[in-house]
């Protein structure tokens, strides 16, 4: 039997030292290389991060399981047993830009079902986290459950890539959303983005395609607030695979559905 709570000491160990590291880097020169497009970055930091974390949990957990942006973990074939799913910079962008708004972001799942999620905003020192069924915490604040709250009333976090031309989804579906809500804002990190809905900053967030890494975390602060995190279409989400994404406080995520989203084919 796993023991949650020495997992849960271990990881905000780990995660405030890998923070400090990271926080050093600003006086050093990166290294940036491009993945799958030039504007898809990954930097000596990145590999460095997802590396130390998987050092340190293979020695302390060997039989758990690692799923890692960087590829320095595991080829995950199913969600069985105890999984780490680990985004080292989620922001990577940002990371080089702006030297903020980025995050590390780990959630841990047993037999598929979210346990434990941390998503830590370095240059603030937020650390946002979540135990299933004991309650979500930024730093030692507890966060209150998420009360509801209208669409004239939201603000919501969409990239304008979203609606405008572009080949995931038919601009004319969210522009109508982008009109009726108080505010639209965009950050540039997902992990970010979610646990901005956990706190209450934002109310809900909606993307075309996100990875595991990018929303384990998130997905169990979330949750345990009474959120409510999702595909586009409302359907729950397939943590082996790359998704959109649809994270909002709970009344409102059947608004937006009802009213926007069933557009959707
Ligand atoms: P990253 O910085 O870890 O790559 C930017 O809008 C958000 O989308 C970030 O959270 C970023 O995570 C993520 N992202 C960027 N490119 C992506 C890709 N090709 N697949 C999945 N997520 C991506
Ligand atoms: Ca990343």
């Amino acid at each position: 039997m796993t023991n949650w709570k020495e997992v849960d000491d271990n990881i905000k160990h780990w995660i405030k030292e890998a923070g400090t590291k990271i926080r050093q880097s600003f006086e050093t020169e990166l290294t940036i290389q491009t993945k799958s497009n030039r504007n898809d970055l990954v930097t000596n930091i990145d590999k460095e991060t997802e590396q130390y974390f998987i050092g340190k949990i293979r020695r302390e957990y060997p039989n758990h399981q690692i799923l890692g942006e960087e590829g320095y973990g595991d080829q995950l074939q199913s969600l069985d047993g105890t999984t780490w799913i680990i985004d080292p910079i989620d922001g990577t962008m940002n990371f080089i830009h702006q030297q903020r708004n980025f995050a590390i972001s780990i959630g841990i799942y047993h037999d598929g079902v979210g346990i434990l999620g941390y998503i830590y905003d370095i240059v603030h020192d937020e650390l946002y986290h979540a135990k299933k069924g004991e309650g979500a915490f930024m730093n030692e604040i507890k966060l209150s459950p998420l009360p509801s709250v209208t669409i004239q009333d939201a603000i919501i976090a969409l990239n304008a890539t979203w609606v405008t031309e572009n080949n995931r989804i038919d601009p004319k579906i969210l522009a109508p959303l982008v009109k009726d809500v108080r505010g639209t804002r965009s950050y540039g990190s997902a992990a970010l983005e979610m646990a901005y809905v956990a706190s209450g900053r934002l109310d809900a967030y909606i993307t075309m395609r996100l990875a595991p890494w990018d929303i384990a975390a998130g997905k169990v602060i979330i949750e345990e607030l009474g959120g409510t995190v999702t595909n586009l279409k409302g359907e729950p989400l397939n943590l082996l695979e790359k998704s959109p994404i649809f994270a909002s406080k709970p009344g409102l995520h059947e608004l937006i559905l009802k009213k926007y989203l069933h557009k959707l084919v």
